[in-house]
């Protein structure tokens, strides 16, 4: 396939620069010898370390960091380009407000808190307090986190805070709290070359999670087995010993019948069920039915391959589970996680050495953020925002009457209903993207139209920006500091790498000078992150993630501290569960039995086609700053529709085609990709970019009762061959004289 003509002016300025920007009189040599700085990527939950190579305060390279012992040097194409966007000159510099109907002028930073201060004060006393709501993200430091939950409960008084992580890890998080007691990975990495069989469920290891492919490598070096469940023939899957092309909403068909194999042939570890369990005879119950032929239905695979599963699962002297997405981005993504975690427990294979279990990470802190209290149901520490004891202890570090603290609040899905609905009138939304990165985009667009006030705290023009009547500029990982907690419950340190460019703020000291202006200066007094950091350890002490024992310090000093660390000096938890002891208050996991039922919306004759949707490796989410590295772009410009050569010859199709796909909700007109490596009945489409090229125009509105994560990777769709394509970087391909 051709490149874009870049040069076309007009794309320049449609879409913002895709070429890496060189700063008007080029690169000058400096006096100072570049400044070496070990942090961390600011992307995924793998959270690499790495060195940023930092002259005259600007990011202007980077060096492995060897001896941080998660990635030991490694990283992925992400990391190694993410110092591009640094300089980018999108990047945003100055506060800015809406004109109508001519874009956004610059202006200070006292018009633009004024502004926004005397918004949410007109909003809250007309139509009370939960009618301003914040959205907020994920890849926000754990002291963000934690000031954005302080944030909406001390200075909005407001019960309608929710987080991006609400679109990504709350499945895994419900059935982990409901089954094992705790919402953390049970296990450090290095458990997992140690285990002799890997079970990958929904995963897309390689290229969402790179770093971990190394660690399956090591497993598989030392005889380790490898299956791999995932409707796409992922390049990790492309080595399994066994892989099952499991249908899209099918997974629980898989483990329901692997645990009923396991149970006839005596593969599960009865006194560990015995001793350290409760509730198995109704899963015992619930998967009599599952039979290998019963399961393959629902799973729209043979039924040999669920007994080969078993066979390899089952008698396994040592194994690890691991899954991400793809089972838990379902209307069923907590009941998919607990059939899987079921599995684990059944066998006994957890909380010993190459024994265990993790759900992978995805945003770069999506575990501690989701400890800190930005969830609209948790306090910090995980706590339960509706129990008496925890409101009154936070009530207490926060020094506010716990009857000021609201109740539980809208998700994410129903909080942008409740906007459609006049309920909720003001926004200020920080770290997120929801334009491009919630299901049913027209339907989110329309809502924001519907907003009397919306701030957005971002350090790039998103999508989602443009609606914004005033934006803000903060910072990027680089340009703060403070701590994350990565994929397998570390928390990191994050150092400030350079200061914010042009007039740019730390998001921290932005949301405390709004809360100042509102009047509650009092509560958010920090003179740093570090004594934001001070205060959360304090919030967190008792908790189930306690981070009371540690300082920065001490992370620093040990390359990271697992939590729970309960007192100064404790030296962390890395695997959790060791003894059998659970989280559960009677120290026992829980075994919930899972029933199998139908995605919201199956194919059907007039959509016929099953559309799943994820991730490629050079883009990350909603694209905001990887669509701006241009080496990223480069590795993968535009979303492509993945289908079989079946389904493309049955629909008239070749490989390069522009194809029309369409759901009840919305469409997109994308090339096609024609490839063997997924299922006849499924497409998939990558979601990291806006507009026309969404898949999420066609995604559905449905969520899990429990978790409330929408159904990305499911919903039905019609796919057509088109010789028009509706976006307008794909005409200018087509006006370019016919790539193909
Ligand atoms: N390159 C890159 N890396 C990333 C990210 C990124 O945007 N880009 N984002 C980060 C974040 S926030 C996240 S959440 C993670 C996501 O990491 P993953 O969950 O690994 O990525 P996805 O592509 O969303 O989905 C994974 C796989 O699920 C499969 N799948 C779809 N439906 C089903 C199903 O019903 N059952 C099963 N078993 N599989 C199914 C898809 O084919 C896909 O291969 O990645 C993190 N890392
Ligand atoms: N169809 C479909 N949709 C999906 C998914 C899918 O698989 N399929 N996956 C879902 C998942 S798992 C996720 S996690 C969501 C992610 O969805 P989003 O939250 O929308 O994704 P991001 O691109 O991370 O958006 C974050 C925004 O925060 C900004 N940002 C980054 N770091 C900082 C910071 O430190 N400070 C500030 N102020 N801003 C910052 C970025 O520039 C970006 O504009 O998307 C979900 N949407
Ligand atoms: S694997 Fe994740 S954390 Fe590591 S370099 Fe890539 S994006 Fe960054
Ligand atoms: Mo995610």
């Amino acid at each position: 396939m051709a490149k874009l003509p870049l040069e076309i002016p007009q794309i320049i300025k449609q879409f913002g620069p895709t070429l890496n920007h060189v700063p008007a009189g080029g690169w000058v040599a400096s006096e100072e010898e570049d400044k070496m700085v070990k942090t961390h990527c600011c992307f995924c939950g793998q959270q690499c370390g790495i060195q940023l190579r930092v002259r005259d305060n600007k990011v202007v390279g980077w060096e492995p960091w060897e001896d941080f012992p998660f990635n030991f040097g490694k990283l992925c194409p992400k990391g190694v380009k993410r110092y591009m966007q640094d300089e980018h000159p999108d990047r945003l510099k100055h506060p800015l407000q809406r004109v109508q109907g001519e874009g956004f002028e610059p202006i200070t930073w006292d018009a633009a808190l004024s502004r926004v201060t005397s918004a949410i004060q007109r909003i809250q006393q007309t139509y009370g307090n939960d009618a301003f709501a914040v959205l907020t993200g994920a890849s926000l430091t754990n002291e963000k986190a934690y000031l954005m939950g302080k944030f909406a409960r001390v200075a909005l008084r407001t019960s309608n805070i929710d987080y991006n992580g609400r679109l990504c890890m709350v499945s895994a998080a419900a059935a982990s709290k409901k089954i094992l007691g705790i919402d953390r990975s049970a296990n450090p990495w290095s458990d997992i070359p140690k285990a002799k069989v890997i079970l990958v469920a929904g995963a897309n290891i390689a290229e969402c999670a790179p770093i971990t492919t190394d660690y399956l490598w090591q497993a598989r070096e030392n005889g380790g087995k490898l299956i791999i469940l995932d409707p796409r023939l992922t390049p990790i899957a492309r080595n399994a010993d066994l892989y099952i092309p499991v249908r899209p909403g099918g997974d629980i068909g898989v483990f329901n019948g692997m645990l009923h194999v396991m149970i006839e042939r005596g593969w599960i570890d009865r006194d560990f069920i015995a001793q350290h369990t409760t509730g198995f005879e109704q899963v015992a119950e619930a998967v009599k039915k599952y039979t290998p032929e019963y399961g393959a239905r629902i799973a729209g695979v043979p039924a040999e391959m669920i007994v080969r599963a078993a066979e390899m699962w089952g008698p396994a002297p040592s194994s690890f589970l691991m899954h991400a997405r793809g089972i838990e981005h379902h209307s069923k993504g907590v009941d998919n996680c607990m059939a899987a975690i079921n599995l684990v427990v059944a066998s006994g294979r957890i909380g010993r050495e190459g024994c265990g279990y993790a759900m992978i990470t995805g945003q770069g802190n999506g575990q501690g953020a989701r400890e800190q209290g930005q969830k609209c149901d948790q306090l910090p520490g995980g706590r339960d925002i509706s129990n008496p004891e925890h409101r009154r202890y936070i009530a207490g570090v926060w020094g506010v009457p716990e009857e000021s603290i609201p109740g539980k609040g809208l998700s994410a899905v129903p909080l942008i209903e409740a906007i459609h609905e006049g309920k909720i009138k003001g926004l200020i939304s920080i770290c997120f993207n929801p334009t491009v990165s919630l299901p049913d985009s027209n339907y989110v667009r329309a809502a924001l139209e519907k907003l009397e006030f919306y701030a957005n705290i971002d350090c790039f023009l998103s999508e989602t920006a443009r609606y914004a009547d005033i934006v803000l500029p903060g910072s990027l990982m680089e340009e703060d500091e403070g701590t994350t907690t990565n994929v397998e419950g570390r928390v990191i340190r994050h150092c400030k790498v350079v200061n914010p460019p042009g007039e740019a703020r730390e998001d921290w000291k932005i949301i405390c000078e709004i809360a100042r202006c509102l009047g509650h200066g009092d509560k958010f007094n920090y003179l740093s992150p570090h004594d934001i950091f001070e205060e959360l350890r304090v919030a967190s002490n008792g908790s189930v993630s306690n981070y009371y024992g540690m300082t920065w310090e001490r992370i620093e000093q040990n390359n990271g501290i697992f939590w729970p660390c309960p007192e100064p000096g404790h030296p962390g938890t890395p695997r959790l569960y060791e003894g059998g002891k659970f989280g559960h208050p009677d120290g026992k996991a829980h075994f919930m039995p899972v029933e199998w039922r139908p995605s919201a919306e199956m194919p059907d004759d007039d959509y016929p086609i099953i559309l799943t949707t994820g991730r490629v490796v050079s883009q990350f989410l909603s694209g905001t700053q990887t669509r701006r590295i241009g080496a990223l772009v480069d590795q993968y410009s535009q979303p492509l529709c993945e289908m079989h050569p079946l389904l493309a010859q049955k629909l008239g199709i070749a490989d390069g085609d522009f194809v029309r796909v369409e759901s009840r909700r919305g469409r997109v007109v994308v090339r096609a990709r024609v490839v063997k490596t997924i299922r006849p009945d499924t497409v998939f489409i990558p979601y990291h970019w806006p507009l026309d090229r969404s898949p999420n125009n066609m995604t559905i509105r449905a969520i899990d009762p429990v978790s409330n994560i929408p159904e990305f990777k499911i919903c039905a769709v019609r796919v057509s061959r088109t010789e028009q394509p509706t976006d307008p970087i794909a005409q200018l391909e087509v006006q370019a004289g016919g790539i193909r």
